[in-house]
Parts: structure tokens; C-alpha cells; sequence
């Protein structure tokens, strides 16, 4: 597993917190779980009284944007388990995922600027499919500075520190179907 983690080279415009692992699953465990996604009822993401292109599913905590915070929502399917497994892992000690969240991008579909909800902390990004350009921004002055990551199928992403809490995050229309799984922490309440 360790080798075939390859961790992408230090440039100075890369996001603090920001990591990268390439070949995090096999092709066979993407097939099944674009499987498992693909059989979901999935729902137009509902940001209030709008939906967005993109299709998710939310386990565990769903942020509700017309309430303005998390609800509960289904539990965690057991076939993410061992997956889960492997992210814990890959955070290190303590690592606990509490939401995750199942996307599917049609052709031409993507995700606009944004930052992940305050409840959450650290964000996993598994991509399966098909790659997207994972674009992040933050305010310089007059400008924004740009980091573009490439995320290939079956790469984890991991924003953690500045890359989460500063930086914002987009992906434009994907060139071919995507699926992603979104493994989020949750936030200290208490600080
Ligand atoms: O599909 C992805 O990898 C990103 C999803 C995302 O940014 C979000 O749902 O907030």
C-alpha cells in the first residue's frame, strides 16, 4: 500500500494541510463501489430553496441549508466500513469519520467555490470514475492565489489546517461521469 502512495511534490503554492494519495483503492473495490453508489437514491443537492446538477447521498450528518444546520441523517451503510477502515488509517490516530457523503457528477456537472461547514473538521475526498481538476483559491490583496490539484480515479484527498479553513475548493464540470465519497470529522463543539 505504502508504495503506491505517491505524495505530490512541494511547490510553494501548495495548501498547507493539503495531502494527496494516489492508488488509494484498487480498480476492482472501484467498480463495486460505483456500484453501491450508483444503486443509492440519490437526490439533487438542495441548497435551500435550490438544486444543484450534482446527486448525493449523506450519512450520518446532513447540513441542512434551509435550517442552517447539521441534522441526522441515515446511518453509515455497512459496505463502507472497510473503507472507512482505510481512511481512519490514512488520518492517523484518533481519526474518526462521522459523515460521508456520496456525490455523482453527470458530464458538464461541478461544484462552484466553497468552503466546508464549521462543524466539520478534516474532509476526505475519494474520486471514482473519472479524474476532475480540484481547484483551490484564496484572497492575496487584489488577486486570488490558485492551487489546482489533479485528482485522479481512485486518489484520496485529504484538506486538513489551512487548505480546509482558508482556502476554498471548486470542481468545474467534469469531462466524464464522477463519483466521489466525502469522509468528513467532526469539529470540537466545545472550543
Ligand atoms: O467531489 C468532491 O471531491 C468534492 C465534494 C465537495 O467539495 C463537497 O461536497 O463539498
Amino acid at each position: 500500500m505504502t508504495e503506491q502512495l505517491a505524495l505530490f511534490p512541494r511547490t510553494a503554492d501548495l495548501p498547507e494541510g493539503l495531502q494527496y494519495a494516489a492508488g488509494f483503492i484498487s480498480p476492482a473495490v472501484e467498480r463495486e463501489l460505483i456500484g453501491h453508489i450508483a444503486a443509492l437514491p440519490l437526490q439533487p443537492f438542495q441548497f435551500g430553496a435550490y438544486e444543484g446538477k450534482r446527486r448525493v447521498a449523506s450519512f450520518g450528518f446532513r447540513y441542512d441549508y434551509t435550517l442552517r444546520r447539521l441534522q441526522e441523517a441515515k446511518p453509515i451503510p455497512e459496505w463502507l466500513g472497510p473503507l472507512i477502515e482505510q481512511v481512519e488509517a490514512f488520518g492517523g490516530p484518533s481519526t474518526q469519520v462521522a459523515q460521508v457523503l456520496c456525490t455523482e457528477y453527470e458530464v458538464g456537472v461541478g461544484i462552484g467555490w466553497h468552503r466546508d461547514k464549521p462543524q466539520f473538521d478534516r474532509v476526505f475526498g475519494l474520486s471514482l470514475g473519472s479524474p476532475c481538476k480540484f481547484r483551490f483559491r484564496r484572497r492575496r490583496g487584489e488577486s486570488w492565489q490558485r492551487y489546482t490539484l489533479d485528482a485522479e480515479p481512485r486518489s484520496l484527498y485529504l484538506m486538513s489546517g489551512e487548505s480546509r479553513r482558508i482556502w476554498e475548493h471548486s470542481i468545474p464540470g467534469v469531462e466524464a461521469l464522477r463519483y466521489s465519497i466525502t469522509f468528513r470529522t467532526m469539529a470540537d463543539q466545545t472550543s
